[in-house]
């Protein structure tokens, strides 16, 4: 078994997807978190210069979303044949375009283009989640297929840093019951719950 350490801020958002898949792969990992204060002498050490960063024996690789492909494929969550795999990776990719969307206004700091930003997230979170939430029915409860893949998982793990950007909005999925039953029955899980239960705190 290679060993596997992942470097990322002490938060959930973009490394959560990876940790959910190392958890239900049961394959141990280093969760590398660093503090912000050290993150300028951390950056020319990464790859891009972006985290997060997994290190597989020591090479180190960046991309979330490669990376949670890389480790559903070798888990059994990406799909049953190449059509499910294309279904589930254009999954993944709305749901980080949805992500974008939302980081679009959280990030903005002008107070001015920030209340623009926040009306386009106001139109654009509910039209992502109304699909997203009728593909999930049309699926029986899950993204693609009628099984759990890594698109679920991205979902769910992605949702409390999507709700902190969308604060003080609430529960972006509040409407949605095929995403609320998804995200039950994902948390639920043995291997998820027991990760959830130890991971250390953090909003995002
Ligand atoms: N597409 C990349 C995006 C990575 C990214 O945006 N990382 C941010 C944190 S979420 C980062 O490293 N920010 C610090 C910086 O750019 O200096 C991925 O999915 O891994």
């Amino acid at each position: 078994m290679p060993s596997y350490k992942l470097t990322y801020f002490s938060v959930k958002a973009l490394a959560e997807p990876i940790r959910f898949l190392f958890s239900y792969a049961d394959i141990e990992f280093e969760d590398d978190r660093f503090n912000r204060d050290d993150w300028p002498k951390i950056k020319p050490n990464m790859p891009f210069g972006q985290v997060p960063v997994l290190e597989v024996d020591g090479k180190k690789i960046n991309q979330s979303v490669a990376i949670c492909r890389y480790l559903a494929k070798q888990c059994g969550l990406a799909g049953k044949d190449d059509w499910e795999a294309m279904e589930i990776d254009a999954t993944v990719d709305t749901i980080h375009d949805l992500r974008q969307k939302i980081g679009a206004y959280h990030y903005e700091s002008d107070e001015n283009a920030k209340a623009a930003k926040h009306k386009v997230a106001e139109e654009q979170v509910p039209y992502y989640l109304e699909r997203l939430d009728a593909q999930v029915q049309k699926n029986g409860g899950y993204f693609v297929g009628g099984a759990l893949s890594w698109a679920d998982f991205t979902f769910v793990a992605l949702l409390d840093y999507m709700n902190y950007m969308m604060k003080p909005d609430g529960d972006i999925i509040e409407k949605y019951d095929n995403l609320k039953q998804l995200k039950q029955k994902v948390v639920e899980m043995p291997a998820i719950k027991s990760w959830i239960e130890k991971r250390p705190q953090s909003d995002a």
